[in-house]
């Protein structure tokens, strides 16, 4: 199923150098890159964002982490892209994610994991609804017919 997620990496991940190291596991893997955006965000928008952990005790310091400092938000399209991202990914905390992730090769702290990715097909919809409200780029990839059977 051709599907979009939001993908986002973190500040520390922009900070650590590791943009082009994290879009080219999704570009290799044979995923579309539809939208893409660096910037900083609010308090209003950080909690947005992550509405649903509004009651965990780490709440507080997840909004400061993501306030501070640009983020590269992104959507991502293919088949399957919403759960093939999150393995690409990993588990949340590295400490747990396999060898081979994103987690698992580039970061230690579960409150420092570098990257975020949708974990639903409904909260894919609501995030690249709120990170990008004016829609995706309309185009589709030369490589698909060679990616897509
Ligand atoms: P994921 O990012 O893998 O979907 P979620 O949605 O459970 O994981 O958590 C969102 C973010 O909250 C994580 N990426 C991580 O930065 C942070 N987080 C989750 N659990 C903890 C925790 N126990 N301590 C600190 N930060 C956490």
């Amino acid at each position: 199923m051709v599907e979009q997620t939001f993908i986002m990496i973190k500040p520390d991940g922009v900070q650590r150098g590791l943009i082009a190291e994290i879009i080219s596991r999704f570009e290799k893997k044979g995923f579309t890159l539809r939208a893409m955006r660096l910037m900083t965000v609010d308090k209003s928008f950080a909690e947005t964002h992550y509405q649903d952990l509004s009651s965990k005790p780490f709440f507080a310091g997840l909004v400061s982490y993501i306030m501070s400092g640009p983020v590269v938000a992104m959507v991502w399209e293919g088949k399957n892209v919403i759960a093939t991202g999150r393995l690409l990914i990993g588990a949340t905390n590295p400490a747990q994610s396999a060898p081979g992730t994103i987690r698992g090769d580039l970061a230690i702290d579960i409150g420092r994991n570098v990257i975020h990715g949708s974990d639903s097909a409904e909260s894919a919809k609501a995030e690249i609804n709120l990170w990008f409200p004016e829609g995706t780029c309309e185009w589709k990839s030369a490589m698909h017919s060679w990616i897509n059977e």
